[in-house]
């Protein structure tokens, strides 16, 4: 969008000046359904058990960029535009710098209401490349700026310090999450509290490869193993993509004995997230900021390990890889396990609520408008597989097909992704219905659906056997939601009664805002002026709908 529209819809929305503060903590990689919250025993006791669990929160894309991409812009990936963790896939790109950045979460957030902005971590896996602008950049919207040159790494990696490249070792000191934890820290207490709210996104390594956990909790779980689902390591049917049959089914015990290995120390590497976590609230207790902070935890993708004999992973449309924690407390929100189905697209919305800031996008807010959330909606999941770069030198037979990539020779060999495992689906969640129907773009136009009301575990694809009536309404369902663009991606029936929803503000606490807005007499008359001169000329120039 442009500069000039921003500032006029800014100028609106400057109308409503909040005072809460958001800590959201996004984590990569991180599982729901095999148990990846359990290590988090503190996130869980200091968020989960004073706030909303989301139950059934769906990543837009199943891989790290595009779904950072779409936290970061309320929009899904035929959207925004970020297709995979390359630059050619819009991943940090210029297009994305300039048509992007500067309508994120954080954007809005202090250009509209004045936040004061802090990012440290992962941000998206081409950030700091030569080709776009190197450490330099600092992405718009940010007012302290830590990110993390390239992918997830726990030692020897290099970070842009508000635009100067830092680079760490590999002494204990350096551990990328607890070198998050202390520029936290520092931001914390350098804050003065008493002018502005502050946006704190916190986005540490874990437990991406390479699974390297803190040394105090390196072994703390030498006696877990990979959790056995009823679909681990089991021989693959022909209804499965080719992918997913391509490669021996099932594993071999040397494969399954190093699956438990990354699947500990997975769990190890969370340890120090948790510890984080801890760490960050207690701060905030101790400055007397929790009653005005709000808490959001998500992970930008979900994992698999020896499902359907793949080894481990993510990039695919099964509930392992697309299903993702989700924790938000806060002041107002009730207690309570939500089971409502939720999209990574909206914790966008849901954040510029939090400062009552309004602007479109492919998500809704999760907190209590004049409807309580969908219990029946359905959510878009889009991604685009890649191929080699180059001529790969795994050592397998597949080096000389750039068609496969990311083939691991001691993983018997089995390749991660390709450039047809192109697919998007539908994932519907309501009291009556609990479905995936996906497209593959290969040359089959490949279909795979499960019904989870029944085959929790997807062993049964009923893409074909399902009549050719309810494929026929799939696919439409599917034309639409790929093509959709802000409210028409909001596929869902709202409940008619007004019944009390827990995970909401429902009684907005206004009254204990300490608005920087000036006094009310003075204030109410540049309401007015707002409304009258600029609300005309941003209803002509709403963006991007
Ligand atoms: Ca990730």
């Amino acid at each position: 969008m442009q500069p000039a529209v921003l500032f006029l819809v800014s100028s609106i929305y400057l109308l409503s000046v909040a005072s809460e503060n958001i800590v959201l903590i996004i984590t990569d990689d991180q599982d729901l359904t095999l148990d990846g919250m359990t290590p988090m025993t503190q996130t869980q006791n200091l968020i989960g058990q004073h706030g909303a669990t989301f139950t059934n929160c769906f990543v837009a894309s199943p891989i790290c960029c595009p779904n950072r991409a779409s936290i970061l812009t309320g929009r899904y990936q035929h959207n925004h535009l970020t297709v995979n963790n390359t630059i050619a896939g819009g991943c940090s790109s210029a297009e994305w710098q300039q048509s992007q950045e500067p309508a994120t979460f954080a954007a809005l957030l202090r250009k509209v209401a004045g936040y004061k902005t802090f990012y440290a971590g992962k941000y998206l896996n081409e950030y700091g490349n030569g080709k776009v602008g190197g450490a330099a950049h600092v992405p718009v919207g940010w007012d302290w700026w830590a990110g993390l040159l390239g992918n997830s790494k726990y030692y020897d990696y290099s970070l842009s310090i508000n635009g100067t490249e830092r680079t760490y070792g590999n002494g204990t000191s350096d551990y990328f999450t607890d070198v998050i934890s202390n520029l936290a820290l520092d931001f914390i207490n350098a804050h003065t509290g008493d002018q502005v709210p502050f946006l704190m996104v916190l986005a540490p390594p874990a437990p991406h490869a390479p699974f390297t956990p803190a040394d105090r909790y390196n072994n703390k779980y030498n006696s877990t193993k990979a959790k056995r689902t009823p679909n681990f390591n089991i021989p693959v049917h022909q209804d499965k993509h080719w992918l997913v049959r391509h490669g021996p089914a099932p594993l071999p015990e040397s494969v399954l004995s190093k699956l438990d290995e990354i699947y500990r120390r997975r769990w190890e590497t969370l340890l120090a997230v948790d510890e984080l976590v801890k760490t960050v609230y207690t701060s905030l207790k101790k400055r007397n900021l929790l009653h005005e902070t709000y808490f959001v935890y998500t992970s930008d993708n979900g994992y698999h390990i020896g499902q359907f004999s793949m080894p481990m992973d993510k990039r695919q449309p099964y509930e392992t890889d697309i299903r993702v924690p989700l924790l938000i407390s806060g002041p107002g929100i009730v207690p309570a396990t939500i089971s409502a189905p939720v999209s990574s697209v909206d914790i966008f919305a849901t954040l510029l609520d939090i400062a009552g800031v309004e602007y479109p996008s492919d998500g809704i807010t999760l907190f209590k408008k004049h409807d309580n959330l969908p219990e029946d909606r359905t959510l878009l999941i889009e991604y685009r597989g890649e191929r080699s770069k180059q001529r790969p030198s795994s050592g397998c037979p597949s080096d000389n097909d750039l068609n496969v990539t990311l083939c691991m020779k001691d993983m018997m060999c089995k390749c991660q992704d390709a450039a047809n495992n192109t697919f998007s689906c539908i994932r519907r969640i309501s009291p009556d219905f609990n479905n995936i129907f996906c497209v593959f773009e290969d040359n089959q136009k490949f279909i795979e659906a499960y019904d989870l009301n029944v085959d929790e575990y997807q062993l049964t694809n009923i893409g074909y056997t399902m009549k050719k009536g309810p494929r026929h309404k799939y696919r439409q369902r599917l034309a639409r939601m790929t093509a959709c663009q802000g409210v028409s991606c909001i596929l869902a029936v709202f409940p008619k009664a007004r019944t009390d929803y827990p995970a909401t503000r429902s009684d907005y606490p206004r009254a204990n805002r300490t608005t920087n807005g000036g006094s009310n007499g003075s204030r109410l008359l540049l309401e007015l002026l707002l409304v009258f001169i600029f609300i005309p000329l941003a209803i002509s120039t709403r963006p991007l709908l």
